[in-house]
């Protein structure tokens, strides 16, 4: 059993924490800083690790006179539109986006039969008159658009106009990712956050290639997503959080609006109703949810495992049908998840039962499910994921139903607790967090393996990698900053890169580069003593 650490509600300042962690290694000897142009960023030492990088030929510079030169298409200007968003305040220039065909300037190509991209790998080529990225798809030119700028020098983050030269080192990129899921999760519910909070962490999520956005949208505190035919789950189940706060709910136009951000930065909205358990707050919202007709006071404590949906009446699976009918209508992507986690208030019969009259009504409106991987001790569907929690205190019975699981066919995303979890603290001092799977530093975080992590799951079923966020702890951008940097882009990475590049002395260093990035864009993050971060 878990426990949560509840005694530390903390928030002195991050800084005080970050301090103690500076290393002293200087990225140029002291004294050297004027003397030369700074050289720019080898090719390739960007996060994640890009499955080919050829150096060689000479740099490209972005200059007063740099277009950006795109097909004619609609995801490509607007693709295109993007980087100049990001450059133009920076650089000063004005990087006109044109569809005018082109050999010089920053070209953006889709080319649909070039098979070897895949559906979101491109291609970078770097040399003195211009750097094309060329693409099958959309996402393959947002994640070759993100390479660049990891290649610029940190400076290009700022809001207002800073001294170059833009360089892109020479050479060629090829790049496409390992899996196909490689998630982040954003815990909503245990407290709120607002449109702007969540559009900000996407766009600190899409500069790592990250590709779903998990929200956790229920749970015991609160229920934070409009649905017309239950109109007190958001109204009265989301009137409050963690600690008492007032909460919030997202409207179906505020919903929307994060899947069409999410979805212009190349992520998939993935929604969590988490069902059976950790329902308090559907469960206050309405009486009849309850086996004995009464509705319990809404929650604002940390406990888990309480609460229990009414699996033997039927309204409940009214209640489900109409939940997922009303999120599956405003979803473009394939999944929901429908939670399953610690259902301890669930007999197992029970959760069994539950388990299967609700997947087929996933199914019945066009999704697939995805489960917690408790979901893997009842009957998975065909095509359900299970997305793994465990962590190393984890009964080896537990891992096997899993492994078994994915024998038979069941798809794992993993986010292991004890590497995979943004919210369990770095160290003992951490401010923020959760200890119950133990501290996580950033290389733990970094250092495994999802291939062969889970012994007995096959390799080929393992869909990937997500980075939950839990919020009991957490409400304001910058304690998601401080806690999912610098972890997050370790997870990215393992979710992108080949096995091939995994190295966490090369990573590292990589990894200490992004830190000015993260000072210029305004950003909070932990400045863990493992990482050399470059002195200032
Ligand atoms: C476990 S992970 C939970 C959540 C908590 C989290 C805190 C999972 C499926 N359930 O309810 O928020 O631990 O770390």
């Amino acid at each position: 059993m878990r426990e949560h650490h509840r005694s530390t509600r903390l928030f002195g300042s991050l800084l005080l924490v970050a301090a103690a962690g500076l290393s002293s290694v200087a990225a140029v000897p002291s004294g050297q800083e004027a003397a030369t142009t700074p050289a720019p960023t080898p090719l390739g030492q960007v996060i994640p690790a890009p499955a080919s990088a050829v150096p060689g030929g000479s740099a490209y510079e972005i200059n007063s006179k740099t277009r950006i030169r795109v097909d004619d298409s609609r995801d490509a200007r607007q693709i295109g539109s993007y980087l100049a968003g990001v450059l133009r305040p920076s650089t000063g220039y004005a990087l006109n986006v044109t569809d005018d065909e082109g050999r010089d300037g920053i070209r953006l190509r889709l080319a649909s039969k070039d098979k070897s991209l895949g559906d979101e790998g491109y291609r970078l080529e770097s040399k003195s008159g211009s750097v094309t990225i060329t693409a099958r798809k959309a996402a393959g030119l947002f994640y070759g658009v993100q390479t660049l700028r990891q290649h610029l020098p940190a400076a290009a983050e700022k809001k207002t106009k800073q001294a170059g030269p833009w360089l892109i080192a020479g050479g060629t990129i090829e790049d496409k990712p390992r899996y196909e899921y490689r998630g982040a999760m954003l815990d909503v519910s245990r407290h709120f956050f607002s449109v702007d909070k969540v559009k900000r962490y996407i766009d600190q999520m899409s500069l790592y290639k990250v590709n779903k956005l998990h929200l956790h949208l229920s749970d015991d505190q609160g229920w934070r997503i409009a649905i017309d035919s239950w109109p007190k789950l958001a109204e009265y189940g989301g009137s409050t959080q963690v600690g008492g706060g007032k909460g919030g709910y997202y409207t179906k136009a505020q919903y929307k609006e994060i899947i069409a951000y999410a979805s212009a930065r190349q992520l998939e909205v993935i929604p969590e109703i988490d069902m059976p358990g950790h329902t308090n707050a559907a469960l206050a919202s309405y009486a009849e949810l309850n086996c004995n007709g009464v509705a319990p006071p809404l929650y604002t404590g940390t406990e888990v495992g309480f609460s229990s949906l009414c699996v033997k009446k039927d309204v409940t699976y009214d209640f489900v049908d109409d939940v997922i009918r009303e999120l599956a209508a405003m979803t473009p992507g394939k999944y929901i998840h429908i939670g399953g986690d610690e259902a301890h208030s669930t007999s197992h019969e029970d959760y069994v039962a539950f388990m299967n009259k609700v997947q087929p009504v996933v199914a019945k409106y066009g999704k697939t499910a995805i489960g917690w991987h408790q979901l893997t001790g009842a009957t998975p569907a065909k095509g359900a994921l299970a997305q793994y929690w465990g962590y190393d205190a984890t009964s080896a019975a537990e891992r096997e139903q899993v492994a078994n699981a994915a024998k038979n066919g069941t798809k794992l995303v993993l986010s292991p607790a004890d590497r995979a979890y943004m919210d369990m603290k770095y160290n003992k001092d951490t401010p923020l967090g959760l200890a119950w799977a133990g501290y996580v530093e950033v290389r733990r975080s970094y250092d495994w393996d999802p291939g062969t992590y889970l012994t007995g799951a096959p390799a080929d079923s393992i869909q990937g990698v997500e980075a939950p966020l839990w919020s009991e702890t957490i409400w304001e951008s910058r304690h998601i900053e401080y806690m999912a940097f610098p972890r997050l882009p370790g997870i990215a990475e393992l979710g992108w890169s080949p096995a091939s590049t995994h190295d966490w002395d090369k990573y590292k260093v990589r990894l200490a580069a992004q830190g000015p990035r993260w000072d210029a864009m305004g950003m909070d993050y932990y400045k863990s003593p493992q990482v050399p971060w470059p002195s200032k």
